[in-house]
């Protein structure tokens, strides 16, 4: 018998309301590994509640208290690292280094929020009137709903859980039906750091049973949403007619460009990390290579030798290179860009396959594919989200540039070249929320603002400095302490007057 999981409220598993299950299942070998209730309306109405409860009592705590618990759940996710990574592996079916990174990832930002208690910081400005004091403070949201996708099973919902969790808000999260589980450990495990009852809730189940009624539910001040653009376009339509405030991580095209000045060993190893680490899931991920014509043929050669003798196997094998995609679904869509790339005239280079027999058979693999192709092709547009990467021949830096921008997203981009003036060039023409120079398109730090121009989201950022702008309101404070009625705007057009004819008019 496989674990059940209910609903998390009030600080606990409950019985969800139906008696209906779904199963998750290792996308490396099938196995099951829990079952889960399929949440509905009625169960989002119990969450909220409960978020609304735990808010009352987490938004009275000071914020460096708050951090203060923040910390202790970073430090039982570094007790739980090896646990949790290796769920991450068994139910994502990313490789075991990058279960454990991912983890790391939570935990640093736990950590990073956790301080974050401590600044908070407002702005105070002096004020146009005698004996008056101007300031600026942060206010929680109030409880605020999540939809994060299986990708990053623990540390998506980490960056938006940390962020809301400092700020004073409780959290309702709706963790992909892909990888609940890795999403439940995650809650078990920051509990232990002792939150109010309520301030951390989760229902498990679709988008259109859970997650919309939380995104329409009247308490639910906020949405933070991680995924492709055709249901971020519903969430933001659905968030727009309440007026709340959403957050949309969306998809990416991500372009790496190498010059003919680049480093092409360490181009080489950039794009097979960011093109085939997490089998190309990753809306960081590298999906186009855009190469100066003059390096085109050796780059090319280098890397296909490269990616022929990638390890595709069971991720939790540690000699493994690139585990499976996550779901049969998934790599039917995969599959089918690998076709339309190849009746659009692109010529395979490495792989292109599917994986079916012995190890594989019960697995959802994929050969790690590049394909060349030329700009404007559905391949090297439209984000596939698997091993799959477009190689496109340009002639100059300029037309690098332009390739590069000529798709609807904008997360992450790279530029190999040794030529300093060329890198910093990059830095304002690409457009994106990332850009790195001489490394691949993944892995940001969570210290610094994430996210993207264009298609890719509305401009907010998660992580960073500006991670707790999504989950606080600003409010201004006047305050006066001159003891009469001083009219803003009136009192300070004559006081100036005064001012001037004591001073002679000069
Ligand atoms: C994502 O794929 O949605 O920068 C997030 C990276 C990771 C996060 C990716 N730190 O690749």
């Amino acid at each position: 018998m496989v674990k059940e999981f209910g609903i998390f409220i009030d600080g606990k598993w409950n019985d969800a309301s139906g008696k209906e299950f779904f199963e998750t299942v290792n996308p490396a070998t099938g196995e099951v590994l829990a079952r889960f209730a399929r949440g509905n309306a009625a169960d989002v109405d119990r969450a909220v509640a409960s978020a609304v409860r735990g808010y009352r009592v987490w938004k009275e705590m000071p914020a460096p208290m708050r951090g203060e618990v923040l910390l202790r759940a970073a430090l039982a996710l570094e007790r739980g690292k090896e646990e949790l990574a290796s769920l991450v592996t068994r139910e994502m079916g990313k490789i075991l280094s990058e279960g454990r990174g991912e983890v790391q990832e939570a935990i640093d930002f736990f950590k990073y929020m956790a301080g974050e208690g401590r600044r908070m910081f407002g702005e105070t400005t002096p004020s146009e009137l005698p004996d008056k004091f101007n300031l600026t403070v942060r206010l929680p949201k109030g409880p605020v709903g999540m939809i994060t996708p299986w990708n990053f099973p623990v540390s998506i919902p980490s960056w938006k859980m940390g962020a809301a969790l400092i700020s004073g808000c409780s959290v309702v999260l709706k963790p992909a039906t892909d990888t609940p589980y890795c999403a439940a450990r995650f809650v078990e495990m920051i509990s232990e750091a002792g939150f109010p009852p309520g301030v951390i809730n989760l229902v498990p189940g679709t988008g259109a049973e859970v997650g919309s009624p939380l995104i329409n539910h009247p308490s639910i001040r906020a949405i933070s949403f991680t995924g492709g653009v055709a249901t971020g376009r519903e969430v933001y339509t659905a968030g727009a007619r309440r007026l709340i405030q959403v957050h949309l991580e969306l998809g990416g095209k991500n372009p790496v460009i190498v010059m003919d000045d680049a480093n092409l060993d360490l181009a080489v190893e950039g794009v097979l990390f960011g093109a085939f680490g997490t089998s190309g899931q990753r809306c960081t991920a590298t999906s186009r290579l855009i190469v100066h014509e003059s390096v085109f043929g050796k780059i090319t050669e280098m890397l296909a030798a490269r990616v022929e003798k990638l390890r595709v196997g069971n991720p939790s094998d540690e000699s493994v290179d690139m585990g499976p995609v996550i779901n049969r679904k998934a790599k039917e869509s995969i599959m089918g860009y690998i076709d339309i790339g190849r009746k659009e005239d692109g010529h395979v280079i490495a792989g292109g396959g599917s994986l079916e027999d012995g190890e594989y058979a019960r697995g959802n693999y994929i050969q790690p594919t590049m394909i060349e192709t030329r700009h404007g092709s559905r391949i090297s547009t439209e984000e596939i989200f698997g091993p799959v990467l477009s190689v496109i021949k340009v002639k100059d830096y300029a037309e690098a540039v332009s390739v590069a921008n000529g798709v609807q997203y904008g997360l992450s981009s790279a530029i190999y070249t040794m030529d300093v003036n060329r890198a910093f060039q990059a830095i304002r023409q690409l457009e994106s929320g990332i850009t790195y120079i001489n490394a691949p398109t993944i892995g940001a730090e969570i210290h610094l603002p994430f996210g993207g121009v264009k298609n890719t989201g509305t401009g907010g950022r998660e992580a960073g400095s500006s991670a707790i702008e999504e989950f606080t309101e600003l409010k201004s404070v006047f305050i006066d302490y001159s003891d009469r009625l001083q009219k803003a705007q009136i009192d300070t057009e004559s006081r100036l007057k005064e001012t001037m004819s004591e001073s002679g008019g000069a």
